[in-house]
């Protein structure tokens, strides 16, 4: 094991009423909240490539992070197993119970798909000792079909069958992957696959071609007895300018027009949400009631920055309503919360790397406390069931009344509907109330 975070010992909670920056103040692992420990409902999970693969270069300028094993000249493997020992050295010192890779965070890309296998095959092994060694799981395996130039029209939409073919190659392996080292899921970002300029672009085609890529997929999972969860992480726009896993309910159809609606479920990305135009609760909230909804990308972007910020989560408010529609939709299965959260460009000491994950923990649990405080006192889940009191009784409309049934009643009665305060603000101050009581 390596020694990078010499100074750090295993991160504790403390409570809080701790000063320590280098404890929890909120997440208590063993803790029991609404019905399971805290470990069990948030199910944490470290992002290898923002943490260890990524050295903090942004479009105008260099890497500024302190990250040795990511220096070109090195040898790629020799580094590659270093940078795994950091990784697993930080996660559990952290404490976090699961990490997630794409295959080309873990292994350099080889000159060719073969040797590429080979290099992700032997730090699969390496990883699997790992895991063993220290009790970190993987959260979910993914394949990087975006970074490399080969991917610039995209992987399952690319107008080139033999892009398509190398896209599936490399999702199998990186599948099997995922089984051998017992992923509790395996997640498909669309990466590239979305169009900037329909001057190039056939979109009936393109759309085609992802669905036959879905179905290769769940066709694979099965053949190899996978059990995880296939995800699909929906987002709107970037790198193209029109994704087509653009948000949740494009994501639902989609899934239901090429009959995959009950194979694959949601990764639900925090920002991915607000550049969407949605709330984070909106997209979960729509993931429950299609009945796809599986894990989390937890991060945060700007309200006046238009792009992917992953910033780690520090708004306890909007992951208090997050975590809300969560355990009213019965919480995670095999999903789970990825931190997809990248240090600020300045934000160079080694350790500050802790004080990110620190924050983004103590914010979910403490949202995680507040949305089971608000649950428990019940009077939220009144105050919206009484809107739709009335319904009870409507039995002539559920009854198969037609609409002239109710144009003839409505004609004969001088009722009036009578109007009432959807009480937006007094419910408002109710989550605040909760957001200051919670502990
Ligand atoms: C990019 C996505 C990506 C996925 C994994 O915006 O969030 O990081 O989570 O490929
Ligand atoms: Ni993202
Ligand atoms: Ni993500």
């Amino acid at each position: 094991m390596t020694d990078f975070f010499a100074d750090i010992d295993q991160i504790e909670f403390e409570g809080p009423d701790s000063d320590n920056p280098l404890a929890f103040r909120w997440y208590d692992s063993d803790r029991v909240v609404a019905g399971k420990t805290m470990a069990e409902q948030l199910r944490f999970a470290v992002s290898y490539w923002h943490s260890f693969s990524s050295e903090g270069i942004d479009i105008f300028g260099a890497g500024t992070l302190d990250r040795p094993f990511l220096d070109p000249t090195r040898d790629p493997m020799a580094a590659a197993k270093e940078k795994m020992e950091v990784a697993f050295e930080f996660v559990s010192k952290l404490g976090a119970p699961f990490y997630c890779f794409h295959d080309r965070d873990i292994a350099p890309e080889g000159s060719t798909f073969a040797e590429s296998c080979r290099n992700f095959d032997e730090m699969v092994e390496l990883a699997a000792g790992h895991q063993d060694r220290t009790g970190v799981r993987l959260l979910w395996g993914t394949a990087n079909l975006f970074s490399h130039p080969r991917f610039q029209a995209g992987a399952a939409t690319n107008p080139d069958p033999d892009l398509f073919r190398y896209a599936a190659a490399q999702v199998a392996h990186c599948m099997n992957a995922t089984h051998r080292l017992g992923g509790a899921n395996y997640v498909l970002w669309g990466g590239r696959e979305g169009y900037d300029t329909l001057l190039n672009t056939d979109m009936k085609r393109e759309l085609d071609q992802l669905g036959r890529f879905f179905n290769l997929v769940v066709e694979h999972k099965h053949a190899i007895g996978f059990e995880g969860l296939i995800l699909i992480e929906p987002k709107p726009f970037e790198p193209t300018k029109h994704q087509y896993d653009y948000d949740v309910a494009a994501v639902h159809a989609f899934l239901q027009k090429y009959g995959l609606e009950n194979e694959v479920k949601v990764n639900i990305e925090v920002n991915h949400a607000t550049l969407a135009g949605h709330d984070f609760a909106h997209e979960i909230a729509a993931a429950f009631n299609a009945g796809i909804f599986g894990s989390i990308d937890a991060n945060a972007g700007d309200d006046r920055l238009g792009w992917d910020l992953d910033r780690f989560p520090v708004s306890v408010e909007q992951m208090t309503l997050g975590m809300l529609e969560i355990l009213r939709g019965g919480g995670f299965t095999t999903g789970g919360m990825n931190f997809d959260a990248k240090l600020r460009r300045q934000s160079t000491d080694r350790n500050d790397l802790f004080h990110a994950h620190i924050g983004g923990m103590d914010t979910m649990a403490r949202a995680l406390l507040v949305a089971a405080a608000i649950l428990d006192d019940g009077e939220l889940d009144t105050r919206r069931n009484d809107r739709y009191a009335g319904w009870e009784t409507a039995n002539d409309i559920t009854g198969g009344a037609t609409l002239q049934d109710l144009h003839d009643a409505q004609l004969g009665s001088d009722k009036e509907p009578v109007r009432t305060s959807g009480r937006q603000e007094a419910l408002e101050n109710l989550v605040a109330k909760h957001i200051e009581r919670a502990r």
